[in-house]
């Protein structure tokens, strides 16, 4: 008999890259979805729309998840669902916290009261490292979260852990370091930088790209190679918590330069002095200013995965390389556009 997964966060980035593998694997899927999720247009891809069973629901909603928990009694339960943008989460922290917290806490009650055979894993995040000490960083570093969403994502590490002790359940965290690719948000500054490129080569654009810290520094992975890590989390005898990432950081200004370097034009970074600092192209265009209104109220400057773990343990070891990322989501952007 096939696997049952219940997915939520499905009409993500993450969730649809874990539906495609798990409905590769034989697995019937059921994906959790808001109301507001599936009105037209639909933020589910269209290729999974009539593989996957929606059922209609918000982690936010005990009653809604208990249902679902009733009705499939799940093999295993992938939790993406989070409002997942950093930013966001200082001027909607209430909203961040029910998500990100209390919908952990309506999982996990429902799975220990009602399916405590239900493996569970947690999208837990690098963010919680946030001010970091370590030069890179494992399962056994130092938390120190640096936003609303970051401190709402620990604490349901915390509760994931304690579940886990407290009852016997098989639940996990993978801490995934940033992973993108083209189903990236437009939000999140990967997507927003290739969105604008690809704008830029088609003459769609002549603004500058404007942009908050191009100093942060961060692990970028890609995406459907992450999500084949979740799974194998939920493959092991025994629940355990994992750091996934590539184990390489690159600046947010590194990003700007390889994505123009996509469509062979060189960047030359210009102004007073490093947070003011815009670039020209080659042929003297401005083509990115630094706009305040991008900073947040406090930054991560620098996450580096140590992921030997997963490694040694879950055999997961990434293959796609900075600069290839970059241009595949650059190339899909003009694709898109096109
Ligand atoms: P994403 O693209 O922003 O997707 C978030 C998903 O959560 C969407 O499907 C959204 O559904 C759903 N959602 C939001 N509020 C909900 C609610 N109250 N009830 C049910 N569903 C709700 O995020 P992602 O990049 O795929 O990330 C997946 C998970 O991994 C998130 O938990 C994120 O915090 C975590 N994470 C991501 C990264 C990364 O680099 N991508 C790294 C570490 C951890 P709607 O369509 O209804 O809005
Ligand atoms: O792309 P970002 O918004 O991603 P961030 O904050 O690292 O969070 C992402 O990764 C986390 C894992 O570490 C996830 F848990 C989380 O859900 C999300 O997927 O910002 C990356 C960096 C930041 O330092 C930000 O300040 O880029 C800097 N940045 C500079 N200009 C910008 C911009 N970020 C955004 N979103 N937009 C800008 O214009």
């Amino acid at each position: 008999m096939s696997k049952t997964a219940v997915i939520t966060g499905i009409t993500g980035q993450d969730g649809s890259h874990l539906a495609d593998l798990l409905l590769e694997k034989g697995y019937t899927v059921i994906g959790l979805t808001r109301r507001t999720s599936t009105e037209p247009p639909s933020r589910m891809r269209k290729h999974l729309w009539d593989k996957v069973i929606q059922f209609s629901g918000d982690v936010t909603d005990s009653y809604s998840v208990e249902s679902l928990l009733k009705q499939y009694q799940p093999d295993e339960f992938y939790n993406l669902a989070a409002q997942s943008h950093v930013g966001t989460s200082w001027k909607q922290p209430e909203e961040t916290t029910k998500v990100d917290y209390l919908g952990v806490l309506n999982i996990l009650k429902g799975i220990q009261l009602i399916s405590p055979h239900t493996k569970f894993y947690q999208a837990s995040t690098s963010e919680m490292f946030g001010k970091v000490k370590d030069e890179y960083q494992s399962e056994t570093s130092r938390f120190y979260p640096r936003s609303p969403y970051a401190v709402a994502k620990l604490a349901a590490y915390w509760l994931t852990v304690n579940y886990r002790e407290s009852y016997d359940i098989f639940a996990c965290s993978g801490i995934l370091f940033n992973h993108e690719g083209p189903r990236r948000g437009r939000d999140f500054v990967t997507r927003k930088i290739t969105d604008h490129v690809a704008k830029y080569k088609l003459g769609l654009t002549k603004d500058p790209l404007q942009l908050g810290n191009l100093n942060s520094m961060r692990d970028w992975g890609y995406a459907p190679e992450f999500v084949e890590a979740m799974w194998r989390i939920l493959q092991q005898d025994t629940p355990q918590d994992f750091v996934i990432g590539t184990g390489e950081s690159h600046s947010v200004r590194d990003f700007v330069e390889a994505a123009y370097k996509a469509i062979d034009v060189d960047v030359e970074w210009s102004g007073e002095n490093e947070t003011e600092k815009g670039a020209r192209s080659d042929n003297g265009e401005i083509i990115v200013e630094v706009n305040k209104d991008f900073f947040r109220p406090a930054e991560v400057e620098l996450l580096r995965a140590d992921a030997s773990k997963a490694k040694e343990v879950l055999g997961w070891e990434p293959t796609v390389t900075f600069s290839r990322l970059v241009e595949i989501m650059v190339e899909n952007d003009i694709e898109e556009l096109s």
